[in-house]
């Protein structure tokens, strides 16, 4: 069977797709800080704003939070009169919306699960970058972590997860807020490259490669020297947080980035990542990263069965 390879379209910076970037919750308000774009902090919790740098902070009651996001999915259509407007003209103008939480909380797991409702009614492309916690956490925290992500997968057009127990492989023995820190950083990667690649056209085939796998996990894979290609693509296909046959992935989003990227390179890392996935269907960038130095990055989305 032919892979199936389509490129984003590399149309003009003024086509660029109009994104918004959303903290969710103490996580999410954590993993926001410091982004090179304007955001939104959204919480239950004041202390989370007050920390939070984002351009704009909003309080969300718990209790309005529980009631509207346990609303039944036809109430979700009057969202006018359940929301408000303030929540839903944050997605004006926005045609990616990038929602990054931590689950199992209150804010972060019924924050997102409304914002994605919000976005689904709007015609925004939502997409979830969630982590869930460590199987240390309590039983509790498991437990709404999981409904949440099954509901979140629903409503969202991609919902990437980021297991905090695959964080040990990132680095033994390291302090749990120094793994955050990791952890943040690399949530925030696939919003900068996709932020960096898309155009709104590119909208209808990201959703097409996504297909009915809105479940997606995330690979990052950097390269130097000689080898800097085959390098780059193991690092990323062995990702801690790819614990299923790489054959099993349905859709692969695949950014290469590079201070200055080469075309034979670009080729090789997709002939490479279609060896190893041949049944996905592959949408890929390239853009160029002058901090990157003499080093090569590779972004590696896969989507697969919840
Ligand atoms: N990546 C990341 N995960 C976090 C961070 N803080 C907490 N978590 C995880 O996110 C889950 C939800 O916690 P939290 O965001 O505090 O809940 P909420 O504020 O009630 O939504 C926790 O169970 C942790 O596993 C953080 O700074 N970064
Ligand atoms: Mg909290």
């Amino acid at each position: 069977m032919p892979n199936y390879r389509v490129r984003f379209s590399q149309s003009p910076d003024d086509q660029r797709v109009r994104t918004k970037l959303f903290g969710i919750g103490s996580a999410g308000c954590n993993i926001i800080e410091g982004a090179p774009f304007p955001a939104v902090a959204l919480s239950s919790s004041a202390a989370d704003l007050a920390r939070s740098h984002a351009e704009r902070k909003v309080l969300v009651g718990q209790d309005r939070l529980i009631g509207i996001s346990d609303a039944d999915p036809d109430l979700m259509r009057k969202l006018p009169s359940i929301v408000g407007h303030e929540l839903l003209d944050m997605f004006n103008n926005t045609e990616i919306a990038f929602m990054m939480c931590g689950l199992g909380g209150t804010s972060g797991s019924l924050g997102t699960k409304l914002l994605s409702s919000i976005a689904r009614v709007k015609g925004t492309t939502g997409i979830v970058l969630a982590a869930t916690p460590f199987s240390a956490e309590s039983i509790r925290r498991r437990e709404v972590a999981s409904k949440a992500l099954h509901d979140i997968l629903s409503i969202s057009s991609l919902c990437v997860e980021f297991d905090n127990d695959k964080l040990s492989s990132l680095g033994a023995n390291i302090p749990l807020s120094r793994a955050f820190g990791l952890l943040n950083g690399i949530m925030m990667r696939p919003v900068l490259d996709l932020s960096e690649t898309m155009s709104r056209g590119d909208i209808p085939t990201f959703r097409q490669v996504i297909g009915d796998s809105t479940y997606s996990r995330f690979g990052l894979g950097l390269g130097r020297g000689d080898e800097r290609v085959q390098r780059a693509v193991l690092e990323a296909v062995t990702s801690p947080w790819f614990d299923f046959p790489l054959a099993n992935a349905t859709g692969a989003i695949a950014i290469y980035s590079a201070s200055d990227p080469w075309e034979k390179e670009a080729a090789e890392i997709l002939s490479r990542l279609e060896g190893s996935m041949p049944s996905a269907k592959l949408l890929w960038g390239a853009y160029s990263d002058s901090s990157l130095g003499d080093r090569i990055r590779l972004s590696l989305l896969l989507c697969t069965e919840a």
